[in-house]
């Protein structure tokens, strides 16, 4: 693996940022990339982005006009974030010494995607056991309200594994998997370029569609788990995701994207 260490600021996180984090149930790490990585992250994401997406269509889904899943298989400079940067020590002060990635996306709301997407957890898609996952995720742009920032509920980790019904037609169509909450408790997660956001697995979190004429609004969403964390909803198989830190009891997990 080529690491480019310049593209990433390491530091770990203090005893005051972990006691915060357990408290609220998020973080705001400020500039962990550079300016060279960002650059360099936007420039891979974006021909990424550009050989799978199309112009936004208010007719097409979530899936289709804002999401790019497995993006650390086309972006080096991803893959060496994702699983050799400073958010994989970052993950396991939180969650413990035995670390791998449970996913990698881009969730890029361009300019005049004015789709909201609802409250919701991240482990409301997916469940995986123990409940101690992080999503983390990596502002390619400023975002602020004007172009769809993230929004969520301090403290609403507290409140455990909200259960959504869906019918086997929404699981068919993959429908989103939304919950009710107040959105007077609601906090913008207003952010520069470079910043990272991290937060708990039961996080309500939502955003609203991006208004802006001309400011795209592009996060690099990662998630990190336990290396043993299995899906609940697959028969407690594991969820596959490279070994990035410690060890695991799966041997499919040991071997996976070792390659990569
Ligand atoms: O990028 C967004 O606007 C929301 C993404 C999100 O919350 C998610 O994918 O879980």
């Amino acid at each position: 693996m080529s690491l480019h260490r310049n593209f990433f600021n390491y530091r770990d996180l203090t005893s005051e940022e972990l006691a915060i984090f357990k408290e609220n149930g998020y973080l705001v790490i400020k500039n962990i990339l550079t300016a060279e990585g960002l650059d360099q992250m936007r420039r891979e994401c974006m021909t990424a982005w550009n050989a799978e997406k199309q112009a936004f269509d208010p007719a097409k889904s979530w899936l289709q006009n804002s999401l790019l899943v497995n993006i650390h298989h086309q972006a080096p400079a991803v893959r060496d974030y994702y699983f050799e940067g400073p958010l994989v020590d970052m993950a396991a002060q939180i969650i413990g010494p035995n670390i791998k990635g449970a996913t990698s996306q881009l969730t890029f709301k361009m300019a005049g995607n004015t789709k909201p997407f609802g409250w919701h957890q991240d482990n409301g898609y997916g469940e995986l056991e123990p409940y101690n996952a992080l999503t983390t995720l990596t502002a390619l742009d400023d975002t602020d309200q004007g172009n769809g920032c993230l929004w969520l509920i301090p403290g609403s980790h507290a409140g455990g594994q909200i259960r959504v019904n869906q019918t086997e037609e929404e699981k068919q169509k993959k429908s989103e998997i939304i919950v009710e909450a107040d959105d007077s408790l609601a906090v913008p997660m207003e952010m520069r370029a470079g910043d990272a956001l991290i937060f708990n697995c039961w996080m309500l979190h939502k955003s609203d569609g991006n208004l802006s004429k001309d400011r795209d609004r592009r996060i690099l969403f990662l998630r990190y788990a336990d290396a043993d964390a299995v899906e609940v909803y697959n028969n407690r198989r594991p969820r596959l995701g490279r070994l990035v830190k410690g060890e695991t009891r799966f041997t499919e997990v040991k071997e996976f994207e070792t390659n990569i």
